[in-house]
């Protein structure tokens, strides 16, 4: 933890540090870097896009988050770039600057990212992001914890362990830490995080890819696959509760295919580990790809079947342990 101040402080020094966040614009990416660019001026949160929840609670909490293109203009002054909670660089879908120093602050089991001397990687096995930050705020700056603050930070902890589903011991003591002297109560948080409108056209695209699934037997796992052209996250946790052994969503624009997977704790016991899953297949196909082991991604230019069915094959390939 004093590595990862020491290095804020330097970029610090040298000028204004964005914090850029994944591209799927979730909770845990999203309350992180803000949280984290709380603690001083010279930070900035930042990043492609703000996924559903985190726009709303953005918006209610008044935090400040800057959208980017692809290729942003960065400052001149700039001292470095923290990501936060991205695998490897095309999980921001923003183009890292060349010779700026990156410190990279992750939960993923795999990482996908090239360091050289003046980078950071602070990567820790623990169930989201904002447990990092809080941590880090906690130590550094704790004048930092307001109640907007720990809001952000305990949606990206309920999100990312689908409500402390697959929490441990360790993230149940951050998410009481984070409640801790909090001046709004957790279960009226919880409601607030949980009203979730659909427009028609989002119910219609689920629908649409749920009507289209197909199951196969990749050597001994029943995987359910299908594309969508969003929601492709929503999709393959609904195939899951379904009671696939594996879920695969796909989808394909502008020659770029993105899977999606998810894997219910029954199959990453008995071995399937989807983030290294998905690194196996960047090196076949190239692109990059990984995650955790029931929740993973990747995404390339290449065809939609060609990238399932490299998927298929390595999943195929996969020994089942017995539990
Ligand atoms: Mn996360």
């Amino acid at each position: 933890m004093d590595q990862l101040k020491a290095w804020i402080d330097g970029a610090i020094s040298r000028g204004a540090v964005p914090v850029l966040t994944g591209r799927n614009g979730d909770m845990d990416t999203i309350g992180s870097a803000i949280a984290l660019a709380s603690s001083h001026p010279s930070l900035m949160a930042c990043g492609l896009h703000l996924g559903r929840l985190a726009a709303r609670l953005c918006e209610e909490t008044g935090a400040p988050f800057r959208k980017i293109s692809e290729t942003p203009s960065w400052p001149n002054n700039i001292g470095g770039i923290i990501i936060v909670d991205a695998a490897a660089e095309s999980q921001t879908g923003v183009k890292i600057p060349e010779g700026i120093p990156i410190c990279v602050i992750d939960h993923h089991d795999t990482c996908d990212w090239e360091f050289s001397d003046s980078d950071l990687e602070f990567r820790i096995p623990v169930r989201s992001t904002t447990q990092i930050i809080f941590s880090y705020l906690q130590k550094y700056s704790p004048e930092s914890l307001s109640d907007e603050v720990r809001k952000l930070l305990l949606a990206g902890l309920i999100t990312d362990t689908a409500r402390f589903k697959h929490a441990d011991a360790d993230s149940l003591q951050a998410g009481a830490n984070m409640m801790d002297s909090a001046g709004f109560e957790y279960q009226e948080f919880i409601e607030e995080i949980q009203q979730d409108s659909m427009t028609a056209s989002d119910r219609g695209a689920i629908m649409k890819a749920l009507g289209r699934n197909q199951m196969t037997d990749a050597g001994s796992w029943n995987l359910v696959h299908t594309y969508a052209g969003i929601h492709e996250g929503r999709v393959a946790g609904l195939l899951v509760q379904a009671g696939a052994e594996v879920a695969l969503v796909s989808r394909n624009r502008d020659g770029e295919t993105r899977l999606t997977a998810r894997a219910p704790r029954s199959s990453t016991i008995e071995g399937v580990h989807l983030g290294r899953l998905m690194e196996k297949l960047s090196e076949k196909l190239g692109g990059d790809g990984g995650g955790h082991d029931g929740a993973a991604g990747w995404s390339g230019r290449c065809e939609r079947v060609a990238a399932e069915s490299a998927f298929i094959n390595i999943l195929a390939g996969i020994k089942r342990r017995s539990s």
